[in-house]
């Protein structure tokens, strides 16, 4: 195993990193930009080098200065987490050209993976079923509205170096065509710097499905079952489960075993997730893409399986065997993770950058926090503004739900805004609670919420309602002493109520009703 090894990214998932490293006798080298000086991921390491300032594109995407970083303190190895570098291909290739070890798959398979349209050329060879679509860039307008005639409408646009939604059209006719053409070029253009693009046909109201998959340098390739990754807003996901509501084992196995060979297709190594899109009616499942790091999404399956996915990332970079065989694998309960994000829901899901000033983290039983802060931290305007995942376990869905409406309740966060004001009434939804998961969630539930009058109150919330109702009840006693009898009014909720929520920075689910 590696004595020592640089994990070249920052908050939660460098965190989740160190955690592993630390039960293998692992030293750790993390790297921070000058807004990350402070931060937790560099408070728990054993080294920490400053690769530049706060810009990542100056900092964490530094490929230069992350490889130095790496080759000065005599790390072994580069864990890349996700985001970041992680799935750069050069970067991959930069990592063993400094004779050092990638914790991930080769530079190839990330190639190959990176690509939309090689990538549905591989699940082709593999025999699994992708998308109706090209598996070609589309060279000209013609081309691409011969193709969408030829396939039939509604179809997608895709950027063939995207991934992600990013660049993603939805045309329904040939009037539209021309503009989504065009816009979904410039799109792809300014995003990836590749104006390449490729047409699916549109699976209407799918599920967006996932398999975990791992593989050794001996051979072995396994699958960890699905998540469940429906819940999307913007093509972010939001919440995810494993199992998914919808997959029993017969469906969980063909679809492990099409991801298991489209990974031996490319000669996957480590972790890796094969995306699908599975239709709403007919359960029929197409490869979408496949994602070639390690997921945020990953400690659900962590959960539900028990194995510790980063350790085992370790064991197969350093090439020992995989500590486990498909036959082994077994699924227990369900997981439902939330990610924590520091925005208003209030206010369109808008950045809420600052500084945590008191923070109350839920525990318990079923409860894990992957969390990148602590009280006191700063959150930036440079990153992604996710702070924590909060995932549950319990022995059924209805149990998971029960400890996440806990966990979620017990949680405080004050000095920014985050997102746990929307996940107390996701988890109070009818109809998350059937497992109704398709990719049409969050559009129903944000107009069931619009009409629903009063949101559950915190226990945060309920002091401040007695407060305000206690100082309204002196203040209506010191004007009409002899007048105030009724209990209705003493304890109504009132404008001093309001006024006292309008100058607490402490969120709360009545404040993201405001809007
Ligand atoms: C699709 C699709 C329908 N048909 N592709 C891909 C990336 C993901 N973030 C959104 N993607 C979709 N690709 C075809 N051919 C519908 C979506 C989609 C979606 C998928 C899963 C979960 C939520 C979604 C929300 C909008 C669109």
């Amino acid at each position: 195993m590696f004595k020592k090894i640089l994990i070249a990214n920052r908050g939660e998932i460098a965190v989740r990193i160190i955690r592993s490293c630390r039960e293998l006798g692992i030293s750790v080298v993390t790297i921070y930009s000058e807004a990350d000086a402070k931060g937790l991921h560099v408070r728990m390491a054993d080294e920490a080098v400053c690769v530049g300032p706060a810009p990542s594109s100056q900092s964490y995407l530094n490929i230069h200065a992350v490889i130095a970083a790496a080759k000065s303190t005599g790390a072994e190895a580069v864990h890349p987490g996700y985001g970041f570098l992680a799935e750069n291909a050069d970067f991959a290739q930069a990592v063993l050209s400094a004779g050092l070890t990638f914790i991930g798959p080769s530079p190839d398979a990330m190639q190959v993976m990176g690509s939309k349209t090689s990538a549905r050329r591989a699940a082709v060879e593999a025999g699994v079923p992708i998308v109706p679509g090209t598996v070609e860039p589309l060279s000209s307008f013609a081309e691409t509205k011969a193709t969408a005639n030829e396939f039939g409408y509604p179809v997608m646009l895709k950027a063939a170096a995207g991934g992600g939604g990013k660049g993603m059209r939805l045309v329904q006719s040939d009037e539209e065509l021309l503009s989504a053409f065009e816009t979904a070029q410039a799109e792809a253009a300014s995003a990836f710097g590749d104006s390449s693009i490729y047409l699916e046909k549109a699976v209407e109201r799918p599920r967006h499905i996932e398999i975990q998959v791992f593989a050794d340098s001996h051979g072995n390739v396994v699958h960890l079952g699905e998540r469940e990754c429906s819940i999307q807003r913007r093509h972010q996901k939001v919440i995810e489960e494993c199992p998914s509501p919808i997959n029993d084992s017969i469906l969980r196995q063909q679809m492990g075993e099409a991801a298991v060979k489209i990974a031996k297709t490319v000669n996957y190594l480590g972790a890796g997730t094969v995306e699908f899109l599975v239709a709403d009616a007919t359960r029929e499942f197409y490869f979408l893409e496949m994602n070639t790091r390690l997921q945020v999404e990953h400690p659900v399956t962590e959960l539900v399986t028990g194995f510790d996915l980063v350790r085992e990332q370790l064991r197969v970079a350093a090439g020992d065997k995989l500590s486990f065989t498909q036959e082994a694998i077994r699924w227990r309960g369900q997981a439902i993770e939330c990610r924590i994000y520091a925005e208003d829901p209030a206010n369109n899901f808008f950045p809420s950058p600052g500084t945590i000033t008191e923070l109350r983290e839920p525990s318990g039983p079923g409860i894990r926090l992957d969390s990148g802060v602590y009280e006191g931290s700063k959150v930036s305007i440079h990153y992604d503004p996710m702070i924590a995942k909060l995932a549950v376990w319990g022995r059924t869905r209805a149990e998971a739900i029960e400890r996440l409406r806990r966990a979620l309740d017990e949680y405080e966060v004050s000095g920014i805004t985050t997102t746990l004001p929307f996940f107390r009434e996701v988890v109070r939804d009818e109809e998350f609670q059937r497992g109704q998961l398709d990719t049409g969630f969050i559009g129903r539930f944000n107009s069931r919420r619009a009409s629903v009058p009063l949101a559950h109150p915190t226990k945060e919330e309920r002091h401040m309602a007695i407060i305000s109702a206690a100082l309204d009840y002196q203040d209506r006693q010191q004007k009409a002493p002899q007048n105030s009898t009724s209990t209705s009014n003493r304890w109504r909720l009132s404008g001093r109520h309001a006024a006292l929520r309008a100058n607490s920075t402490h969120e709360t689910s009545s404040s993201w009703r405001k809007s």
